[in-house]
């Protein structure tokens, strides 16, 4: 992407996706580590949005304890609204930059860019988020956006961008995941998507990982969205996410990773998810995530 492009900020402060609270104050977190200044510092036009408006979960009823989509109208009514948003900047030829925020809200911010469009979808996360209503052990829909934007799930969901599903699975990759549930790693298995684990990262390296993922996404016509889950970084880095799993990728291996990423120059929009500045270190967490935002959208070392 060309650095003087134009960029569009939206933050979506939703945590009903996910089984503890938090990550709602993740884009107040990365705005306070310097996000705008430090893209238009890079060169960028940015235009901040704010906050779209979403339900906190202490006015709304405490869904049953055997729910499967828990809390499935408000994020449904939420990710309705950032789809539009979303499709409306992309029109405009401008490039969204969405800050969460549980992941479930990247059934909007990827339906809404996806939106007549054929994109590829760069999922890097510790987890799959390929579950459904039928294999989840949490009815947390933050661990469904994936399953979901390639046409499985609730059909509320499901058809966000206009077509189900809004992404050809073979356009797909999901990188450095390392944390599955028993089913839906079975559904993973039987699924198109092309799948590198942090066991391929460690035998092949990051470099040659990427180039790979990039391909696959690069196939679709449009150019790609990129989902990036900060809990993807090991917690000793990134300590202040919605989930930590131990056992992640390194400083170093994000940040080159991103860099790829903004040398092929299809990225068409992206999102950043699941910071936790309750659990975070002095918004460490919420700084490296506009670290790697700059690096997604083009800063080098030299
Ligand atoms: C688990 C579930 C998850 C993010 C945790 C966890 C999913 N697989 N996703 N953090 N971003 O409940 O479905
Ligand atoms: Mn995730
Ligand atoms: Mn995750
Ligand atoms: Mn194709």
């Amino acid at each position: 992407m060309k650095t003087d492009a134009t960029i569009t900020i939206i933050g979506v402060p939703l945590d009903l996706g996910a089984g503890r609270r938090g990550v709602d104050m993740g884009p107040s977190a990365i705005r306070y580590a310097g996000l705008s200044r430090r893209l238009a510092e890079l060169g960028y036009q940015v235009i901040d949005y704010g906050n779209l408006v979403t339900p906190m979960v202490e006015t709304i009823p405490l869904p049953p304890p055997d729910a499967r989509l828990r809390y499935l109208e408000p994020i449904t009514e939420v990710c309705e609204r950032l789809a539009d948003q979303v499709a409306k900047v992309v029109r405009q030829g401008i490039t969204p930059l969405i800050l969460g925020g549980d992941h479930s809200l990247t059934i909007g911010s990827a339906s809404g860019s996806a939106r007549g469009r054929r994109l590829g979808l760069l999922w890097i996360d510790a987890h799959a988020d390929f579950n459904d209503e039928h294999t989840t052990p949490s009815g947390n829909i933050h661990g469904m956006p994936l399953a979901v934007l390639t046409g499985r799930g609730h059909p509320r969901l499901t058809g966000l961008a206009g077509r189900v599903p809004a992404f050809d699975p073979a356009h797909v990759a999901l990188v450095a995941v390392r944390d599955l549930d028993p089913l839906e790693r079975e559904a993973l298995r039987a699924s198109p998507i092309s799948v590198f684990t942090m066991h391929d990262i460690d035998r092949r390296g990051m470099a040659a990982v990427m180039e790979q993922a990039l391909t696959v996404v690069t196939t679709a016509p449009d150019g790609f969205h990129l989902s990036f889950d900060l809990d993807v970084v090991d917690p000793r880095t990134a300590p202040g996410v919605g989930t930590p799993v131990s056992g992640g990728i390194s400083r170093r291996e994000a940040h080159l990773a991103m860099e790829l990423i903004a040398e092929r120059g299809a990225l068409q929009s992206l999102d950043v998810v699941e910071v936790n500045p309750i659990l975070d270190e002095r918004n460490a967490t919420a700084e490296l995530a506009v670290e790697l935002v700059l690096s997604a959208l083009g800063k080098r070392i030299l």
